[in-house]
């Protein structure tokens, strides 16, 4: 038997939750960003991975776009190299308890922490008005995401920081109003490494994004290994050769994420590449980050082809992965409508 020393002693277990929406386009932003870190944090912590196909409905879909979206999204979790016997990988509205504890948080969150979320000022611009409540509301869901697994860790793109961030406050709200002392834990961010936040390679100032209209802008993972040789050809750049240091990086975004992705690609520091292309041009640089970019993705292009050729394997894993979800998800959930003070 443990003394109560030993006890406190126990490290807190820790889980991670992170998920992918199917919504067109996944793309190496989404692969460098987030995809292949789930890959390598499996083998660290227990790892549910989710096709959060409900916040993809908080902007317009069709319908039958979003089934085949949805297995794509899977479809490259597995290819990317997540294993489905490690970790759990799940569509989201096949666990109710997300919508469900949304809908609690929703009454836990503030309308004015939501209205400070960029995301959303970003995404609706000028038509805010005109954008559906749940594009404002994406945040909460986020959180109730998270905190039906009582996840401790939260792989994300640099982008979702802010997010993360009001998931934070709202676990810790819900703890303070409801008297249940450390109840969710604060999620940490697991945010880093020279590609947490990939640009589009025709404006170095924008993150590369599913809904950009031009396609040259980002390498979809569904590209083939001429279109990713055309698309880094033809990426931004401008007339200098390549710089000398880093610090020259932070004048020229073009050069600065193509830096980054290579050195994402290469598992190496942005520092490393260049010193490896210093004074080089680009002539020589953007061929040798293609075939990189080919040697890498090639494999998991050709990986998600094959799943996605008969769904058959797909589908199975997330009916699995969905059960196994659920029975972490419905006792925390049963706990929350205790402390809530739901009748039962
Ligand atoms: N450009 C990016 N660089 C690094 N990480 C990125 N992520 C997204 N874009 C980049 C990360 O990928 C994960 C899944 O993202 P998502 O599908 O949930 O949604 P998103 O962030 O809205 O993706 P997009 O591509 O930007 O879509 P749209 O065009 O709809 O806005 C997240 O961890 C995200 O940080």
């Amino acid at each position: 038997m443990n003394t109560q020393n030993e006890t406190e002693k126990k490290p807190r277990p820790t889980r991670v939750f992170s998920g992918v929406q199917p919504t067109a386009n996944i793309h190496l932003g989404n692969y460098l960003g987030a995809i292949k870190r789930f890959v390598s944090v499996q083998h660290e912590m227990e790892s549910l991975f989710c096709v959060v196909d409900l916040h993809a409905i908080t902007v317009p879909q069709d319908p039958k776009m979003l089934k085949a979206q949805t297995r794509e999204v899977a479809a490259a979790y597995l290819a990317a190299g997540i294993d489905p016997k490690k970790s759990i990988i799940f569509v989201q509205s096949n666990v109710s308890a997300h919508a469900e504890l949304a809908w609690v948080l929703n009454c836990v969150a503030r309308m004015g922490w939501l209205e400070r979320m960029t995301q959303f000022k970003d995404k609706a611009g000028e038509n805010s008005e005109r954008m559906s409540v749940g594009l404002f509301d994406y945040p909460v869901l986020m959180a109730a995401d998270i905190l039906a697994y009582k996840a401790t860790h939260v792989p994300v793109g640099d982008d979702q920081k802010q997010h993360l961030e009001l998931a934070r406050d709202i676990a810790q709200r819900f703890n303070t109003d409801f008297k249940a002392k450390g109840f969710f834990p604060s999620p940490e961010p697991l945010i880093g490494g020279p590609a947490s936040r990939v640009m589009n390679l025709q404006d170095g100032t924008k993150k590369m994004s599913k809904s950009d209209p031009a396609d040259l802008s980002r390498i979809n993972l569904t590209d083939d290994t001429d279109t990713i040789v055309r698309k880094f050809k033809k990426a931004r750049t401008d007339q200098f050769p390549m710089p000398e240091s880093v610090d020259e990086l932070k004048s020229r975004p073009e050069v600065d994420n193509l830096v980054g992705i290579y050195a994402a690609m290469a598992e190496t520091t942005k520092e490393s590449v260049v010193a490896q292309f210093a004074g080089q041009g680009f002539g020589a640089f953007k061929p040798a980050l293609a075939d990189l970019a080919v040697e890498k993705l090639a494999p998991i292009t050709e990986h998600m082809r094959r799943l996605m050729s008969d769904a058959t394997e797909i589908d199975a894993i997330l009916k699995v992965g969905a059960e196994r979800a659920n029975s972490i998800a419905q006792p925390i959930l049963k706990q929350v409508k205790e402390i809530v003070g739901f009748f039962n």
